[in-house]
């Protein structure tokens, strides 16, 4: 045994995401571990579903889902190791409908300070049919419990039930789906509504602020997503006020996108190290 001159307890901010695997390293558990470690905060994965690209297939996603045991045996490892300590937590790809419902469980059996919900209804590839009863699910067993969302342009559109086409429209989305779940909102227009700049929409039920930076190219990078809920939720997790952490996680995707890594699929990845040279 090391005596404890050799050895210093280390007790970084812990943060724990639910989420799948997207193999190539682009979104998924994968975004949100780099994410947390960049940020400083001491990351966890609880796996939902394996998602592997198909090179064959347009780059389509193939989805396994985790056994629904084995969901709730990492949350159970994770939840009894961290006991009283793990008090934030990101909800990412989830996939089906009994996936949430092992989550929300899990999550009922202990009480959190921060519950960052990235509503993933669909991701790149997918058809929209496919995630409609997960959608359900989503809605009525996980944005109660979250404290925190971060829907993009389709997730705000299908969560707020209206189009979004201008910044105003995205500010009404944000206000009905705070209204509905309580729930800080950071709204993302991302390079989705027309203009020159990427538009995110923050409303906690007081305060609404604009995120707004330069638009870097026209197309949506891979894990954007990802990474932004998983710098809110480290950022929450080290003590930063929701406004703060949604403008740091702002920060730290624009410069992740800016210096995004190239691949044969028709996205790119976001690099979680942009901030490192700003
Ligand atoms: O970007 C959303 C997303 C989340 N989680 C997983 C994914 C994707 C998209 O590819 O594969 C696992």
């Amino acid at each position: 045994m090391p005596t404890t001159d050799q050895y210093d307890v280390h007790a970084p901010a812990l943060a724990l995401t639910i989420a799948g695997s997207e193999a190539t390293g682009g979104a998924g558990a994968q975004a949100d571990l780099k994410t947390f470690q960049e940020l400083g905060a001491f990351g966890m994965v609880a796996l939902t579903c394996i998602v592997s690209f198909d090179p064959q297939d347009d780059w389509n996603h193939r989805f396994v889902p985790v056994d629904q045991d084995v969901i709730a045996h990492q949350l159970e490892a994770i939840q009894a190791n961290y006991a009283g300590q793990l008090r934030t937590t990101k909800l990412g790809m989830m996939g089906s409908p009994s996936t949430i419902a092992t989550v929300a469980t899990a999550l009922r059996s202990q009480d959190w300070d921060h519950v960052v919900l990235d509503p993933v209804l669909i991701c790149k590839g997918q058809e929209p049919g496919h995630a409609l009863d997960t959608d359900e699910a989503l809605k009525a067993e996980l944005l109660p419990l979250a404290t925190f969302t971060t829907p993009n342009h389709f997730e705000s559109e299908q969560l707020a039930g209206m189009a979004i086409e201008t910044v105003e429209d995205l500010q009404e989305a944000a206000r009905r789906i705070h209204e509905a779940s309580g729930a800080a909102v950071l709204a993302k227009g991302g390079v989705r509504i027309a203009g020159p700049d990427a538009v995110d929409v923050y409303y906690d039920g007081e305060t609404l602020e604009v995120l707004s930076t330069p638009k870097i190219g026209e197309h949506a990078v891979s894990g954007a997503g990802c990474s932004l809920a998983a710098a809110v939720t480290a950022e929450l997790a080290k003590g930063a006020t929701p406004l703060e952490a949604a403008r740091r996680a702002k920060e730290f995707v624009t410069e992740g996108i800016r210096q995004r890594v190239a691949g044969n699929t028709p996205f790119d990845a976001l690099w979680q190290g942009g901030l490192r040279r700003p």
